[in-house]
């Protein structure tokens, strides 16, 4: 995307599940309208009235099986919704957008955890979003039992297709997060997310203020 200079920042977050992905949005959010910046906080898949139903199709554990490639298409369906009405709008506006998930969780959960092929992942990737890219990327990362614990400790809702896989599948899509950060150093910052929170607020309020 042509950068004007009064285009909003794009910012994603990603992580494993209970990484503290929606914790670490709010305190994003909160940083910025500290600093007199508007901020959209957004999450993928969904975000968008439409895009919230493609999410449920893709998450319900339901009788019909959704295979990898299937899941990889909903995923970029709702990724182009939300895109075309949410997230292009709202940079033109001006504002920043913080955007829970984003295609890296699609590299990592379809590619690395899937095993779906990364290079027709990044075709998909250039259709829907071509010239789009995050400015930045927060990786919350931390050792999947720590973040299956802390998911698991959240009661009341029903375990949804991903929260019923097993350690192993998060190991992958673990490394494929950390070999995403290695491959894009700049964009990607990881974040030692298993520290307590006032220790993850200090690293990410570091990498904000290097914006
Ligand atoms: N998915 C995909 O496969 N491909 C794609 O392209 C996209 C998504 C976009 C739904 O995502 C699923 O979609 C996801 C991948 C797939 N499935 N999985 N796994 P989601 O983001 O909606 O769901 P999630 O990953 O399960 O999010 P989450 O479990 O809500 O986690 P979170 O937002 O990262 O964590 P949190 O809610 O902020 O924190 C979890 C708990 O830990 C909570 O009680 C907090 O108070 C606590 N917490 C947070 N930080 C800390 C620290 N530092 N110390 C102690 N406790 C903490």
């Amino acid at each position: 995307m042509a950068q004007s200079p009064n285009r909003g920042r794009f910012i994603t977050l990603e992580g494993i599940e209970g990484a503290g992905k929606s914790t670490v949005a709010r305190l994003v959010s909160e940083w910025l309208t500290s600093r007199g910046l508007t901020s959209r906080v957004t999450r993928e898949p969904g975000g968008t009235p439409l895009a919230e139903r493609v999410r449920k199709i893709v998450l319900d554990r339901g009788d019909e099986a959704v295979s990898p490639r299937a899941e990889t298409l909903l995923m970029f369906a709702a990724r182009s919704i939300h895109v075309e009405n949410l997230i292009r709008p709202a940079l033109a506006r001006g504002e920043w957008v913080i955007c829970d998930r984003f295609t890296d969780a699609s590299r990592a959960y379809q590619g690395y955890g899937r095993g779906m092929d990364l290079a027709w992942i990044e075709q998909l990737a250039g259709a829907v979003h071509g010239d789009l890219q995050p400015d930045c990327t927060l990786l919350l990362d931390l050792p999947v039992e720590v973040g299956l614990e802390r998911a698991r400790g959240r009661s009341g809702v029903a375990a949804d297709r991903f929260e019923a896989e097993a350690a192993e599948f998060f190991e992958r899509v673990r490394q494929g997060y950390l070999s995403i950060a290695r491959a894009e150093p700049k964009r990607v910052h990881i974040i030692d997310a298993a520290a307590a929170l006032p220790a993850v607020t200090q690293q990410v309020t570091k990498v904000l203020e290097g914006l």
